[in-house]
């Protein structure tokens, strides 16, 4: 449990460049969390680390000075399985934010379309140690089970060396899987690299499984640019063009090192998806797909 009177943690760039890269009309930051107000929504008692306010209003500014339309808000862990700072972001957004949850697994299904009502639209499962003390699978997969009728999806973090333990878990899923920051694999081993491969066969395993194509800050074993990065995702892309999506990350949950100027993280975009036509599936047309399957959008 994070002392809740220690000082609270600044995870963005207090300055940002804009970025040189324009997003398509439409473009969707699908991978992005709110913090707090802490006064209005307090932080979980359980949370591993303890931030300054990150509201719907900044979330806002950034979209719009990154000259993006909409937001996916993913309930990051520090408000545990309390949703509301998420839904009040997504009440503030007019219509041009969606959510995804976290949930007891407890749950009743009155709850569960009260969070659809709200705008969530899938369910994080996050397997890191250091930010949830219990991933209980088989309570996971009733839940995956019981939001297929709601047309939901599930959000999974996990990191690379726990793949192959995952594998079973992921196959009991019966809904479609999104995977966070692609599992993160090295990115120093090369777009060949052990764990990217066994990522790509999980992709091949099942046409139903996307991937968010996140956090170079995080994942790079080099500085932004993040070369090894590029390397390694752009054929991710190439291979998988309508199972991407890509987002921020902001406010960069706990980042304290090396907190990636978000204009540098836009400017990614069209090293990794290198035609007009992969950015729009990228940013417009899969995140729509996905979070936003009412208004369809045409190619
Ligand atoms: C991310 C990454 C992290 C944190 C969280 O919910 C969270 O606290 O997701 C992380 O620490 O790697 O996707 O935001």
């Amino acid at each position: 449990m994070t002392d809740q009177t220690s000082a609270r943690i600044v995870s963005w760039h207090a300055d940002l460049s804009k970025p040189k890269y324009t997003p398509p009309p439409g473009a969707v930051d699908a991978h992005c969390h709110v913090f707090g107000p802490m006064a209005d929504f307090p932080f979980s008692a359980k949370a591993k680390y303890l931030p300054e306010d990150a509201g719907p209003e900044m979330l806002f500014a950034l979209r719009d000075h990154l000259g993006f339309s909409r937001n996916v808000i993913v309930q990051a862990s520090c408000h545990g399985t309390d949703n509301a700072a998420t839904l009040n972001a997504i009440a503030q957004s007019n219509g041009r934010a969606r959510g995804v949850a976290v949930v007891d697994p407890a749950i009743t299904t009155a709850e569960l379309k009260a969070l659809h009502e709200g705008g969530i639209r899938g369910v994080r499962f996050n397997f890191l140690k250091r930010l949830v003390d219990d991933a209980p699978k088989d309570r996971f997969i009733e839940v995956a089970k019981r939001i297929q009728d709601l047309d939901w999806h599930v959000v999974i973090y996990f990191e690379a060396d726990i793949l192959d333990e995952m594998l079973p878990f992921l196959d009991a899923i019966p809904t479609p899987i999104v995977i966070d920051h692609m599992g993160r694999p090295s990115m120093s081993q090369g777009p060949d690299g052990s764990e990217i491969t066994a990522f790509k066969a999980l992709l091949d395993s099942r046409d139903d499984i996307w991937t968010k194509v996140t956090c170079p800050d995080r994942l790079s074993a080099k500085a932004d640019p993040w070369d090894d990065f590029v390397e390694v995702v752009r054929p991710i892309v190439e291979r998988y063009p309508d199972r991407v999506l890509w987002g921020t990350d902001w406010p960069h949950p706990n980042m304290q090192d090396n907190i990636p100027d978000d204009g540098h993280l836009v400017d990614v975009i069209p090293r990794i998806a290198v035609t007009a036509e992969l950015q729009h599936r990228l940013l417009v047309a899969n995140p729509m797909r996905l979070y936003w399957p009412e208004q369809p959008v045409s190619h």
